[in-house]
């Protein structure tokens, strides 16, 4: 029976046309993590924080799931169908939809969801609707408490028991498009490599590349397939 967890980064929803963070293009030329992606920044203007998402919420309809989301979302189907015998997890760092859309259910998103929000005063984690404001009631308790539900510099990680427990049983780690900066997601591959093989999967090599047993470079919708095939 094996095992395999593939966490996935900006990098795997680039192909179809969703920014990532540290590129080129990337979201972080743009705006100051410290202003956006913080406790901090959203106490301090939750309109312009709001917005920035907001912006990244407009752009999900206009995107699809790419040949890389549907190759995973085969893989894990193949399982249910017994025409192999393991189980795939996915743990995203990313907070679009976009590997449920491409048919995936075992997507653990640890740095929150886009298209939720969540309750400051009761914790409730509502879907985000077109008219929420930062002053919009709580549909559960009624406070004007919401906020992003993403997991912002500074925060706990969601689902952090539950990643710990698939990555002591998997048997092969892969990761995929993504910088291995952010912690503690970066921190994983360390964490395996005494008892799972572990793979690569970017547009080039990061940082501390060392922990990987194998690196393959290229764009994702054509090394996901290829692997996967
Ligand atoms: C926490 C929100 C503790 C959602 C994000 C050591 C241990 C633990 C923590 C730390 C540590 N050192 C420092 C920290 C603190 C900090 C951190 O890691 N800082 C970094 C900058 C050093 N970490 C935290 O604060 C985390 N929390 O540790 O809490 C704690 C303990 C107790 C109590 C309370 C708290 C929280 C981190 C989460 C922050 N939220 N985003 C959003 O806005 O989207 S992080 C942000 O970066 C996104 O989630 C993003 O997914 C993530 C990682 O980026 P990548 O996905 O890798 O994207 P990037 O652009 O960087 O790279 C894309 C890659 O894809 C590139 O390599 C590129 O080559 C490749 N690529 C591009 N195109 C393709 C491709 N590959 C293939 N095909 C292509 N077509």
């Amino acid at each position: 029976m094996q095992h395999i967890v593939v966490l996935t980064g900006a990098g795997i929803s680039q192909e179809s046309g969703l920014q990532t963070f540290r590129g080129a293009d990337g979201l972080w030329n743009h705006e100051r993590i410290e202003d956006i992606c913080t406790p901090e920044g959203f106490r301090r203007d939750p309109l312009r924080v709001d917005c920035f998402y907001n912006g990244l919420r407009a752009q999900l309809p206009g995107v699809q799931p790419n040949a890389a989301h549907h190759a995973l979302a085969r893989l894990e189907q193949a399982a249910r169908q017994g025409q192999w015998l393991g189980e795939i997890t996915i743990i995203t760092q990313n907070i679009d939809d976009l590997h449920e859309r491409a048919g995936s259910h075992n997507v653990i998103h640890m740095h929150g969801e886009l298209l939720r929000l969540l309750c400051t005063h009761c914790r409730a984690t509502p879907h985000w609707h077109t008219d929420c404001y930062p002053d919009t009631p709580c549909p559960h308790c009624g406070q004007p408490a919401l906020r992003p539900d993403i997991v912002w510099f500074g925060e706990m990680p969601y689902h952090m028991d539950t990643i710990a427990r698939h990555l002591a049983a998997c048997d092969l780690f892969v990761a995929i498009g993504t910088s291995g900066i952010v912690y503690p997601a970066a921190g994983f591959v360390e964490s395996v490599t005494d008892h799972a093989d572990t793979m690569l999967f970017n547009l080039e090599v990061p940082q501390e590349p060392s922990a990987f047993e194998q690196i393959i470079l290229g764009p994702a919708t054509r090394t996901i397939p290829n692997w996967t095939r």
